[in-house]
C-alpha cells in the first residue's frame, strides 16, 4: 500500500456507476461472488470471499482486502445471469493477468504480467442463463482490472449521467488518458472511458487539449478524443503557447555581401598587390559590409570579427554605395604616363638615387620600363623593373614625360 491513487479510485468508482450503466448486460449488474487468494495462481482456499457488484476495480499499489497482500494476489469472480440472445463484446484490461470464461468457454486468456493492454472477444449467446468466471492476478506495482460486457452492434449508448452544466466534453475514445499537462508525454493522472461526460474548464492555446474536471481532479485530455461544443471559447489555462511560432527574421540592417566567386581572397588592404591575404571566403557565404573604397571597387567586410577587403566584382549585394569610405587609397595604380628606355649597354638599378647605393638589378640597352618617379633635380629616375622599384642614372635612359613624374627621391 505504498501509494493510493485517489484519482483513479474515484474514476473507477465513477466507471462502476456510469461505465457499467451503459446499457450493461445483465451479468454485469448481477451480484458477483469474489474470491481473493493470497497467492498469484488462485491456489488453495480463498482467503476472502465476498459479494461484489462486478470484477472491475483499481487497487493501485494497494490490496483488495484485509489479509491479501498488495502484490502476488489473485482473485476470481463468478456470476450467473439471464441474458437475451445476441452478440456481445467482452473487453478487459488488466494489470496484470486476466482470464474470462463464459459458460465454460475461455474467451480471454492472457495470464501474464501486463499493463495497459485491452483484450476483447465477441461472444454469441443464446437467450437464457449464462455463467461468468473472471480470474485475475496481480504480480507487482499497479493493480487494476477493467471489465465490460456489452451488446454488440448498438454502439455505446449515451451516458446515463446528464451532462454537467456549462461547457463539457464527452469521451469518444474507448479509454482516454487524463494528463497533468496539455501534452502527450505528461504524467498520466488517470483514465476516463467512452461516453462519460466531464466539465471542461479550460484549453490550451490552439484548443488541441482540454482541461477537464474529473470529480475534483483537474487534468488535460486530447481534443481529438472528446466531443463538445464551445470548447474554443474556454479560457486558455495552460499559460499560453508552449511552442511560440518561429519569429520572422528581422532583415539585416546595413549592407551584406554574398560571395559569388568559388573562393575569394580577403586582404588587409583594398589592393590585389599590396594587400596581404588574411583569409578566404567562399561561394554563397554572406558577410556584413562595413566599408568601401572610393569607387566601391573594394568592400570591407566583417568576416566573423575579422575585418578585411574583397574585390567587389566577386560579391553581390545591395547598398554598398551608402557605406562609409574607409580607405582613401586609390586601388587602381595611376596609369603609366612615363617610360624610360635604357641607352647604356648595361645599367645598374639601385636602391636609392645615388651612385653607391645598393644595386638591385641590371637592365640592358633597349629595354623599356615604367618610370614612376624622379629626384628633385631629375638626375635620377625611379623605375619599376618587373616589380622591382629602383633608381637609375637619368643620363643613361631616355624618359618620356619626365616632368610629369612625381618627385619621389
Ligand atoms: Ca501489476
Amino acid at each position: 500500500m505504498k501509494r493510493v491513487a485517489i484519482f483513479t479510485v474515484i474514476t473507477f468508482s465513477l466507471l462502476l456507476l456510469v461505465g457499467l450503466g451503459l446499457q450493461p448486460a445483465a451479468a454485469q449488474s448481477a451480484a458477483w461472488t469474489a474470491e481473493y487468494f493470497n497467492n498469484p495462481n488462485l491456489g488453495g482456499a480463498p482467503a476472502v470471499i465476498r459479494t461484489e457488484g462486478g470484477p472491475a476495480n483499481n487497487w493501485g499499489y494497494g490490496s483488495p482486502a484485509p489479509g491479501i497482500p498488495v502484490d502476488d494476489f489473485s482473485a476470481r469472480w463468478t456470476a450467473t445471469a439471464y441474458l437475451p440472445g445476441g452478440s456481445y463484446v467482452l473487453a478487459v484490461k488488466a494489470d496484470d493477468g486476466v482470464r474470462v470464461a463464459i459458460d465454460g468457454v475461455l474467451y480471454i486468456n492472457r495470464w501474464s504480467p501486463a499493463t495497459g493492454l485491452t483484450d476483447t472477444a465477441i461472444v454469441n449467446l443464446a437467450p437464457g442463463n449464462h455463467s461468468f468466471v473472471v480470474e485475475y492476478y496481480e504480480a507487482s506495482e499497479l493493480a487494476f482490472l477493467e471489465y465490460s460486457f456489452t451488446q454488440a452492434g448498438g454502439g455505446y449508448p449515451p451516458p446515463t449521467q446528464p451532462p454537467p452544466a456549462g461547457t463539457s466534453v464527452t469521451v469518444t475514445a474507448y479509454t482516454l488518458n487524463v494528463r497533468a499537462q496539455p501534452n502527450a508525454w505528461a504524467q498520466i493522472l488517470g483514465q476516463i472511458n467512452y461516453g462519460t461526460v466531464y466539465p471542461a474548464i479550460g484549453r490550451n492555446y490552439d484548443t488541441s487539449w482540454i482541461q477537464v474536471n474529473i470529480n475534483g481532479t483537474i487534468g488535460w485530455v486530447s481534443r481529438t478524443y472528446v466531443s463538445g461544443y464551445g470548447l474554443e471559447a474556454l479560457p486558455i489555462t495552460d499559460g499560453g503557447n508552449p511552442y511560440p511560432p518561429t519569429p520572422t527574421p528581422i532583415p539585416p540592417q546595413g549592407a551584406y555581401a554574398t560571395v559569388t566567386a568559388y573562393a575569394l581572397n580577403v586582404r588587409n588592404a583594398p589592393n590585389p598587390y599590396t594587400g596581404a591575404i588574411i583569409t578566404r571566403v567562399y561561394n554563397g557565404q554572406t558577410y556584413q559590409a562595413v566599408g568601401r573604397n572610393a569607387d566601391t571597387s573594394w568592400l570591407q567586410l566583417n568576416i566573423n570579427g575579422t575585418i578585411g577587403w574583397v574585390n567587389s566584382s566577386y560579391v553581390t549585394g545591395y547598398g554598398f554605395e551608402a557605406l562609409p569610405i574607409t580607405d582613401n587609397s586609390n586601388p587602381n595604380p595611376p596609369p603609366v604616363i612615363s617610360y624610360a628606355t635604357v641607352t647604356a649597354y648595361y645599367l645598374n638599378v639601385r636602391s636609392a638615387p645615388y651612385p653607391y647605393a645598393q644595386r638591385l638589378t641590371v637592365i640592358a640597352r633597349g629595354q623599356t620600363y615604367p618610370a614612376v618617379g624622379r629626384n628633385a633635380t631629375s638626375t635620377w629616375i625611379q623605375l619599376n623593373v618587373n616589380g622591382t622599384v629602383g633608381w637609375v642614372n637619368a643620363g643613361w635612359v631616355s624618359v618620356s614625360n619626365l616632368y610629369s613624374l612625381p618627385v619621389t627621391g
